[in-house]
C-alpha cells in the first residue's frame, strides 16, 4: 500500500512544482487509484527525470537532481542528497546509501517494489548497482523507517522507480522514449540510455537499455587508484490492462564489466545478472488486490590481479560469487475502521555460493560460503487511517527465518589449519530457525495546511546475514565494510533488534520552508566485529593462525553489542526574491556501542549543503557548497582514522532547451579542492598516486554535461 502512496504523492508532487502536460501525461498511468491518499509526511521523492520544474518553492516530498549537481554513475550519491542520508563508496558503481547511520544490509533498497539480492560477499554489487542512472526515474523514501508492507529491514526503505512508458491515456498505441545521456570530464567517463515503447489504456511494451563507461577518476594528485567503471544493462518490459485488472512483465540483463574498488581487496571482473518480474494488480469488488512472482541470477567473478599489481602468483584469487532469489507476494486492501487495511503475505528463497581460486594453482580452491540456503516467509498487516484526528499507519509483521549452509570443500593445496576451520565447520550443525516481529506506528497531522506534525515509533529487527553467521574461513569479507579487517562469522547470532523514536515537521510558508527531524534508535543485538577472543594478537586459535598467514595477526568476529544512533537532519529554503533561492540539507548522526565506549565505525561526518540559485523561465544557474566536518569519532575497535573537514564548490547550468528538453552543463571541485571522504574507505592498491592504506580522496576539478529527453 505504501508503495502505491508514495507514486501518487510524487505524481501530484511534480503537478504541483507545475510540470509540463507532456510528462504529466506520461505519469498518468501511475495514478491507477485516485482516490488513494498522498502522505509526503512519510516519505520522500527524489524525482530524476522531472522535466521543466518551475519551482516556487521546493514541494516538500521531492529532491530534484535537475537543480542540484549530481555526478556519476552512481544512483547512491543521489539519495545521499537527503536530509539524514550519505554515500558509502566502495567503488564508482558499489555505493550503498548510509541513512541515519545505518547501511549494507541494514539498509532496504527495492528496485520497482521488488527486494535485491547481490551475490557479492562484499557488496561490490550492493542494491543500487542495479539500478544505472539513466534507467532511473524516481527513487522513493520512507522516512525514518521502511512500512512494514515493503518487507523486513532495519532503517528507511528505498525504492527505486526505474523508467517505463507504462500505460498510455489513449485507446491506440502511441510511441515514447526518455533518455539520458552524460559526459564528465574527471573521469572520462559518459552513460546513454532509457525507454523506448508503444503504450496504450489497455497493453504497452518496452525496451529497456543503458551503457556506462569510465576511466579513472583525477584529482588534483593525480587519479584515484581504480576508479573506473563498465556496465550495461537491456531489458524488455510490457502490460496487459483489462478493466480494474493489470498485469506486468519485465527481464533485465545486468552486464558489469572490469570495475575497479579500490577499498577492496579485489576487482569487480564480472557482474552478470538476470532479473524477471511478474505482477499483478486489480481490484474486486472493493477489495485492492497485489500479486507478483521475481527470479533473479547473480554470476559474479573478482580477482586481486587483473586490475591491479600483484607480482606473487601464489597470491593470486579468484573468486566466484552466486545468488539465486525466488520471491512470491500477495497482499489485499480492504475498508476497515474507516481505514485502509493491507494484509500481505510473502516469500523469499535465496542461495549464496562463494569459491576463492587460485587460477596459477588447480590444487587450491575453497568454498568459503558454501551452498547458502535461506528461507523466509513473512505476514503482515498495516492499517492507514484516522485515530484521534491523527493520520496513522499501524503495521505489525512477522517472518519466519531458515537458514542453511552446505559442507566446505578445499582443495589439496589449501594450508593444513583451513583445512581443519572446514572440517570443524563441516561438523557442526550450520541450521538455522528464527521467528522474528516488527512493528511501525507512525502518526502525523497537518494544521492550518502550513505545518505537519510527525511522530515515528518503531520496532525493527535484523536477521544476520549470510556472511556475518556462515564465514567460518579469516577473510576479509564483511558485507562491504571495507575496513581492512578480516573477520569470522558465527553460527549462534541471534537477530538484532531495534526500537526507535522519530519526530519532527514539516514547515512551508509562502517564501520558506523547513523539514527538521529528530531520531533515537537504540540496537540490542547489533553485529559487529569484535576482537576474536581474549588475547587479540596473541595467535593461540586456529582462526588467528590461519587469518595471520593471510596478512591480519588481530581478525575480528562477529557478535551482537549494544549500540544506539541519535541526530538530527533537515532540509530548508528561502525565496529570497522572485529570481533568488537558496536551499539546503543538514545531517548530524551519531552511532555508539553502548555495552563499551566506542563510537561505531563508519558514520557520517556532520554535513552541510547549500545551493544559491538564480531562476529563470527557461534556465537557472546554480552555486552549491558542500561543508562536511571533522569526523574524530572513530571506531578503535575497527582501527578507523580520523578524517578531516573539507569544502568543496561546484556550479551548474539547467537550460530548459524544450518542454521536455533539459540540458545541463557544470562544474564539479572548482577549485581543485583535495579531500578525504569519511565513508570511502582507504586504498588497498598499491603502487598508484594515492598510499596504499591513505583514506581515498574526493574527485578533482572537471566539468559535465547530461542530456535528458522524453518524446
Ligand atoms: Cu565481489
Amino acid at each position: 500500500m505504501s508503495f502505491r502512496y508514495t507514486v501518487l504523492a510524487s505524481v501530484s508532487a511534480l503537478a504541483a512544482a507545475g510540470l509540463v502536460s507532456g510528462i504529466a501525461q506520461a505519469s498518468e498511468h501511475v495514478n491507477q487509484r485516485p482516490d488513494a491518499p498522498v502522505e509526503p509526511a512519510v516519505h520522500d521523492v527524489i524525482v530524476v527525470t522531472g522535466y521543466r520544474i518551475v519551482t516556487n518553492i521546493h514541494v516538500e516530498d521531492q529532491v530534484s537532481p535537475e537543480q542540484a549537481p549530481v555526478l556519476g554513475p552512481d544512483a547512491a550519491g543521489l539519495v545521499a542528497r537527503l536530509p539524514g542520508a550519505a554515500l558509502v563508496d566502495n567503488g564508482s558503481v558499489s555505493g550503498q546509501v548510509q541513512y541515519r547511520g545505518l547501511f549494507g544490509p541494514r539498509a532496504p533498497v527495492a528496485i520497482n517494489g521488488a527486494a535485491v539480492t547481490s551475490a557479492g560477499p562484499n557488496l561490490m554489487d550492493p542494491p543500487l548497482h542495479y539500478a544505472p542512472m539513466p534507467l532511473v526515474e524516481r527513487i522513493e523514501v520512507d522516512r525514518g523507517v521502511a512500512a512494514v508492507s515493503r518487507g523486513p529491514g532495519m532503517g528507511g526503505g528505498l525504492n527505486v522507480i526505474l523508467k517505463s512508458v507504462g500505460f498510455g491515456p489513449g485507446h491506440d498505441p502511441v510511441a515514447q522514449t526518455d533518455t539520458m545521456t552524460a559526459v564528465r570530464s574527471v573521469d572520462g567517463s559518459y552513460a546513454a540510455g532509457g525507454v523506448a515503447g508503444a503504450a496504450s489504456e489497455s497493453s504497452y511494451a518496452e525496451l529497456l537499455f543503458s551503457y556506462e563507461e569510465g576511466g579513472d577518476i583525477a584529482f588534483s594528485g593525480g587519479d584515484i587508484p581504480n576508479s573506473h567503471h563498465e556496465r550495461t544493462v537491456y531489458g524488455i518490459g510490457g502490460g496487459l490492462a483489462r478493466g480494474d485488472h493489470a498485469i506486468e512483465f519485465s527481464y533485465r540483463r545486468l552486464d558489469t564489466g572490469p570495475t575497479g574498488t579500490a577499498a577492496l581487496a579485489m576487482d569487480i571482473d564480472f557482474v552478470e545478472t538476470d532479473m524477471a518480474r511478474l505482477s499483478y494488480e486489480g481490484m474486486a469488488g472493493g477489495i485492492t488486490l497485489d500479486a507478483a512472482l521475481g527470479w533473479s541470477d547473480v554470476s559474479h567473478g573478482m580477482n586481486n590481479f587483473s586490475q591491479r599489481p600483484n607480482a606473487d602468483p601464489m597470491r593470486h584469487r579468484f573468486t566466484y560469487a552466486d545468488a539465486r532469489t525466488l520471491g512470491a507476494e500477495f497482499a489485499v486492501g480492504v475498508p476497515a475502521m474507516g481505514g485502509v487495511l493491507d494484509l500481505g503475505i510473502d516469500r523469499e528463497e535465496a542461495e549464496h555460493d562463494v569459491l576463492i581460486t587460485n587460477p596459477d594453482n588447480a590444487g587450491f580452491f575453497v568454498g568459503s560460503l558454501p551452498d547458502i540456503a535461506i528461507e523466509r516467509t513473512g505476514i503482515f498487516a498495516e492499517w492507514t487511517g484516522e485515530i484521534l484526528s491523527l493520520d496513522s499507519e499501524l503495521g505489525l509483521r512477522a517472518d519466519r527465518h531458515e537458514d542453511d549452509a552446505g559442507q566446505a570443500t578445499t582443495g589439496p593445496a589449501l594450508p593444513a589449519g583451513a583445512q581443519m576451520l572446514a572440517s570443524m565447520f563441516n561438523m557442526a550443525d550450520r541450521a538455522h530457525e528464527e521467528t522474528t516481529v516488527d512493528a511501525v506506528a507512525r502518526f502525523w497531522r497537518e494544521t492550518d495546511g502550513d505545518v505537519t506534525w510527525r511522530l515515528t515509533l518503531a520496532r525493527k529487527t535484523r536477521m544476520p546475514s549470510y556472511v556475518e553467521r556462515y564465514a567460518w574461513l579469516p577473510t576479509g569479507a564483511s558485507g562491504g565494510l571495507a575496513d581492512g579487517n578480516t573477520y569470522v562469522g558465527d553460527l549462534h547470532l541471534e537477530p538484532e533488534i531495534a526500537l526507535s523514536i522519530e519526530a519532527g515537521f514539516d514547515w512551508r510558508g509562502d517564501k520558506a520552508y523547513i523539514r527538521p527531524t529528530v531520531f533515537h534508535r537504540r540496537v540490542d543485538g547489533f553485529i559487529q566485529g569484535v576482537p576474536f577472543d581474549a588475547t587479540p594478537g596473541v595467535i593461540d586459535t586456529p582462526v588467528e593462525m590461519v587469518s595471520n598467514m593471510n596478512g591480519d595477526a588481530t581478525p575480528l568476529r562477529f557478535a551482537n553489542v549494544d549500540a544506539e544512533f541519535y541526530g538530527i537532519d533537515a532540509d530548508f529554503g528561502w525565496q529570497i526574491t522572485p529570481g533568488w533561492r537558496v536551499d539546503g540539507v543538514a545531517s548530524l548522526v551519531r552511532g555508539e556501542r553502548r555495552d563499551i565506549d566506542d563510537p561505531l565505525y563508519r558514520m557520517a561526518p556532520a554535513r552541510l549543503l547549500l545551493d544559491l540559485t538564480y531562476d529563470q523561465a527557461d534556465w537557472s544557474v546554480s552555486l552549491e557548497g558542500e561543508f562536511v566536518a571533522r569526523q574524530d569519532r572513530v571506531s578503535a575497535t575497527n582501527s578507523e582514522t580520523v578524517t578531516d573537514g573539507h569544502a568543496v564548490f561546484g556550479a551548474n547550468l539547467d537550460w530548459y532547451a524544450r518542454d521536455n528538453v533539459l540540458v545541463t552543463l557544470g562544474a564539479e571541485n572548482v577549485f581543485d579542492a583535495i579531500y578525504e571522504r569519511h565513508l570511502s574507505g582507504y586504498n588497498r592498491v598499491a603502487g598508484g598516486d594515492v598510499a596504499a592504506g591513505d583514506r581515498l580522496p574526493g574527485a578533482g576539478r572537471g566539468l559535465y554535461a547530461r542530456v535528458s529527453g522524453a518524446f
